[in-house]
């Protein structure tokens, strides 16, 4: 990337410190990877890592992970998420190599109303073995949203990435972390030091890596949840155990292989409101680079005996969209072959995608609208059409009632036009939009008046 390109990149990165989005992937204006969500104080918080695109003239490994420091992010309905900026960054951790941009996959926890944040990354110096390596470190704050203050050193006895903390119901908080295999330590009250060796799981799969445990309770079961590769790339496993530290039997599947190709995927699970959510992360917005990923979260079901359903990814995500936001159709429920979802910019994916209706009766759906006001009137559509076209507009249902009559004028600009819409009665309505003519027509959003 040509230096100009960079501080482009790197304005549009800093500026934003306060945004709100909806729908996949969650965090739209940077990067996002390894989410880690919480439920602090009835808001739902995420704990990603940050990629970036390399910065020139570092020296650094070509094509690989570039990540210099983590942010936090909150959100009471799932849908639209508060960045709470920068917590911890290389540059100011005293044990982290702060040319390293290694700064992986991490976790928090709250204990006794402090807030541990670990985190990995490449140490400074080389421990007793000679190897400067991966170790774990910790940051300590009041509130989730920080300000952390990092501890002066590493976990002493750690090489390793992926920290994972889990303070079972008598208090006993355990560290997971992985290296090759995954490992489990208890931790002290303290939860800065170790209380036990590190120990290697067993019955896990042998062939292929595994990485980035994430382990939780449920009715007395423990859930060790982590990627695994055993095809090609990484595709999200499970074993079942009745404590802590096992023994786990191998369970199944949580999500296959990435469809378009994402080497990693990292994930972590939480109940809220009542249902369990995935977080998880793929490279929407980087489809030719999968080191630059993006965190997405869907909705997650356990069957009767304790297993867990295998989730799908979506682009629509959770949450609930309200009438009057601009709705992304390109974050679809559901669609027709016929059509395509493409860029609005390719030298700027974070511009977002546009919805292409190729010819007649193709149909996109977008579920979970809410329209909370008696008297929504008309939607409101950016879109264009180079022969002019025409959409109808129905609701609940691909052969529910027509809303609205759309004509998208012609012209090879993205236009916004307004169109009267039927009684709509207040409540959450799922959206189809369907083409009317053989006229193809590109949508960037609607919305509601
Ligand atoms: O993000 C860097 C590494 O990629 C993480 O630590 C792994 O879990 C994988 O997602």
């Amino acid at each position: 990337m040509n230096l100009k390109k960079y501080f482009t990149l790197a304005i549009i990165f800093t500026v934003s410190a306060f945004t709100v989005w909806a729908q996949n992937p969650v965090i739209r204006d940077q990067f996002s990877a390894d989410p880690t969500a919480r439920v602090f104080n009835g808001k739902v918080y995420v704990f990603p890592s940050h990629d970036i695109p390399a910065p020139p003239n570092k020296n650094l490994r070509e094509n690989w992970f570039c990540m210099p420091d983590y942010h936090v992010f909150s959100s009471e309905n799932l849908s639209d998420w508060t960045d709470h900026g920068v917590i911890v960054s290389q540059n100011k951790v005293p044990w982290v190599d702060s040319t390293s941009y290694s700064m992986w996959a991490p976790d928090c926890i709250e204990r006794n109303g402090k807030y541990y944040f670990y985190f990995p990354a490449n140490k400074n110096v080389a421990g007793p073995n000679g190897r400067k390596g991966f170790g774990i470190g910790v940051a300590i704050a009041d509130k989730p949203e920080g300000p952390y203050v990092p501890q002066e050193n590493a976990i002493d006895g750690i090489f390793g990435i992926d920290p994972n903390v889990l303070i079972d119901k008598d208090g006993q908080a355990y560290l997971y972390y992985s290296m090759g295999n995954i490992y489990v330590a208890k931790l002290k009250e303290n939860m800065t030091e170790l209380a036990s060796k590190p120990v290697a799981i067993d019955n896990l799969p042998t062939k292929g890596m595994k990485e980035g445990p994430f382990v939780f309770e449920r009715n007395g079961k423990y859930y060790l949840t982590f990627p695994h590769v055993e095809n090609k790339t990484e595709r999200l496993e499970y074993a079942m155990g009745d404590s802590p530290e096992g023994p786990f039997t191998m369970t199944g599947v949580i999500m296959d292989e990435s469809e378009t190709g994402c080497w990693t995927n990292h994930h972590s699970m939480i109940e809220y409101n009542n249902q369990w959510y995935l977080f998880y992360h793929h490279n929407d917005y980087s489809p030719h680079f999968d080191k630059n990923r993006s965190v997405c979260i869907d909705s997650l079901f356990f069957n009767a005996d304790g297993t867990i359903q295998k989730v799908i990814p979506t682009k629509r995500g959770v949450g609930l969209t309200a009438a009057n936001e601009k709705i992304q159709l390109d974050r679809y429920s559901d669609k027709s072959e016929n059509v395509k979802i493409v860029f609005n910019d390719t030298t700027n994916t974070f511009a977002g995608w546009k919805t292409v209706l190729e010819n007649k009766d193709a149909w996109i759906s977008y579920n979970a609208v809410n329209f909370e006001k008696k008297n929504t009137a008309k939607v409101v559509v950016n879109a264009r059409a180079l022969n002019g076209g025409k959409v109808e507009l129905r609701i609940d249902a691909a052969d529910g009632p027509v809303l609205a009559e759309i004509s998208v004028p012609e012209g090879s600009e993205m236009t916004v036009s307004k169109t009267k819409i039927s009684k709509v009665k207040p409540g959450i309505h799922n959206l189809f939009v369907v083409a009317a003519n053989n006229n193809p027509v590109e949508i960037d959003w609607i919305s509601f008046e």
